[in-house]
């Protein structure tokens, strides 16, 4: 079949209300920029004449503000799955405007493939090059793509010429079966390929072909600071001291790193510790600090989901392609993120939180047990088949008016059973082979900010029921107390 070019607004059109859409791209990456954008314009003009028009958005994660930001404020989407960081979507999230299920990113495939979430009508994709026989090369980010084309019944592309069509081979397009006929996934080391470096699709189902050339909506990072660099240290010292404890094996092993200024400010850190041996990453998203790290060789692979950094960073990369290209492969999330060979590899990983407890439970995503951020994306991926899975997070927020560790986490993304290690500024909390009081003592020492250490211990020692000790009247008091004064410093345990 030969190619059809249209517009943006023409391919908006075929999108109809109610339709269960799926995008390509992975933490901006990749994500469509014009195509949503029309669907967005249709949504307001639809409005505007008195008829329904919203949509269901799945995607492989946060998108840029083209596809997320537009459709939240056109009041455009209806469902949204698996993980978001714009700030407009998020106002929609909780106000109950939008239904959003926040969902492990590995199992997103897989569950569309099950038919838990219903059909899908679309798939729209990002792309580098498409053939007339339906191979597609994709761009910065891989996502949930193979799935969504494979399920949706038509499929719209947008052909970008920001990204070269040299990059073909970055790419490794792999879909596991589904049960009971599923394999185990053969990645042995990070730098395996498995799959295929081109999406073949059916061509049949190519409506059309929409041309663009915008860069990736990824957002920059707030340069390390005194906080965010004490962090990084305190990780690639507990790291070293590991390693010559003979607990990581000498020739170390893969990294997995979370998302965010914190996570960009660690491995920053990681690479800059001599004492720390040059490493390679299995991780879903690459961010900036990873690039500076393979070209000085302190990274020596890094497989990924996602190249989710700066556009003037993606250029040099791509003016740089024969240094990078074979440092470097994008996978599925289903693949990126997958247990099997996360606990096969023996993964580090290193993500964020947004409160812990002095027991060792996480919440990543709800700003005092209420609020959605951004969603637990995949760090319960990693966290939980972890060779070591380590949570950071600045022991204060909002310049101190809120201790990141509290009684009892205000939401649970992670337990006390997977999350093994916490490092904040002030320093480590170990948990493994810890009791739960054996844990809050090493928390509270080593982790907590000194504005909040005796009224933390002061919760402890009044807490002398039980295995798990709790003041179950009083383990909120510090939330309460922010949402009463502004300040958790004023708490009192009465
Ligand atoms: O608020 O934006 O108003 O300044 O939370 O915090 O310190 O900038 O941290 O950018 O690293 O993000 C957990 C959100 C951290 C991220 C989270 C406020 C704080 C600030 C952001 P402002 P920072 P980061 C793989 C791994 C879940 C998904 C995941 C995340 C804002 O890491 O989304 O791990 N993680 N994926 O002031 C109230 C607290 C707070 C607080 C911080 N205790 N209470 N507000 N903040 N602590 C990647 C993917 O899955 C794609």
């Amino acid at each position: 079949m030969s190619l059809k070019f249209i517009t943006a607004e023409e391919a908006a059109s075929y999108v109809k209300n109610g339709d269960q859409v799926g995008f390509s791209g992975f933490t901006p990456a990749g994500a469509p920029k014009v195509v949503s954008k029309a669907i967005a314009e249709k949504a307001v003009k639809e409005h505007e004449a008195g008829r329904e028009f919203q949509i269901g958005v799945f995607t492989g994660a946060s998108t840029g503000d083209a596809l997320d930001g537009e459709l939240a404020r056109a009041n455009a989407v209806s469902f949204r799955t698996p993980y978001q960081s714009n700030k407009d979507l998020r106002i929609n999230l909780n106000s109950g405007k939008t239904a959003y299920v926040d969902m492990h990113l590995s199992n997103l495939a897989q569950e569309l493939r099950y038919g838990f979430l219903g059909k899908m009508d679309f798939a729209i994709l990002e792309v580098a090059d498409v053939t007339e026989d339906g191979e597609l090369i994709l761009t910065s980010g891989v996502g949930i793509s193979p799935t969504i084309a494979h399920l949706a019944d038509k499929i719209i592309i947008e052909l970008n010429s920001n990204h070269p069509k040299f990059i073909k081979g970055l790419h490794d397009i792999y879909e596991p079966l589904d049960p009971p006929y599923r394999r185990e996934i053969p990645v042995y080391s990070p730098s395996d390929r498995i799959g295929s470096p081109v999406l073949k699709v059916n061509p049949a189902k190519i409506v059309g072909i929409v041309e663009t050339n915008k860069p990736d909506q990824t957002g920059g990072f707030t340069p390390a600071d005194e906080v965010t660099t004490a962090v990084g240290e305190n990780v690639a010292a507990f790291l070293v001291k590991e390693l010559k404890a003979g607990r990581i094996p000498a020739s170390f092993l893969p990294i997995q790193s979370g998302v965010g200024n914190i996570a960009n400010a660690v491995l920053g850190a990681l690479g800059r510790d001599s004492a720390v041996p040059p490493f390679t990453m299995y991780t879903e998203v690459i961010q900036d600090s990873v690039i500076g790290l393979l070209r000085s060789g302190d990274i020596k692979f890094a497989s990924g989901c996602s190249l989710s950094i700066s556009p003037a960073l993606l250029d040099d990369v791509y003016k740089n392609w024969e240094f990078f290209k074979d440092k470097l492969v994008l996978r599925p999330q289903e693949i990126s993120n997958n247990p099997e060979v996360a606990r096969r590899l023996g993964l580090i990983t290193i993500n964020t939180a947004l409160e812990v407890d002095i027991f060792g439970n996480v919440n990543s995503t709800h700003v005092l047990g209420t609020k959605m951020m951004n969603g637990i994306g995949g760090s319960g991926d990693f966290t939980r088949n972890a060779y070591i899975s380590i949570f950071t997070t600045p022991s204060i927020a909002k310049c101190g008016k809120i201790s990141s560790i509290v009684p009892m986490v205000s939401h649970l993304d992670h337990s006390e059973h997977s999350v093994k290690v916490l490092i904040t500024e002030q320093g480590v909390a170990d948990f493994r082979g810890k009791s739960p009081i054996q844990r809050a003592e090493a928390i509270i020492e080593n982790c907590v900010h000194p504005d909040y250490k005796e009224m933390l211990w002061d919760y402890l020692k009044m807490s002398k029921c039980g295995h798990t000790p709790h003041s179950l009247n009083m383990s909120n008091a510090m939330h309460l107390e922010f949402t009463r004064s502004g300040d958790m410093h004023h708490t009192k345990w009465e």
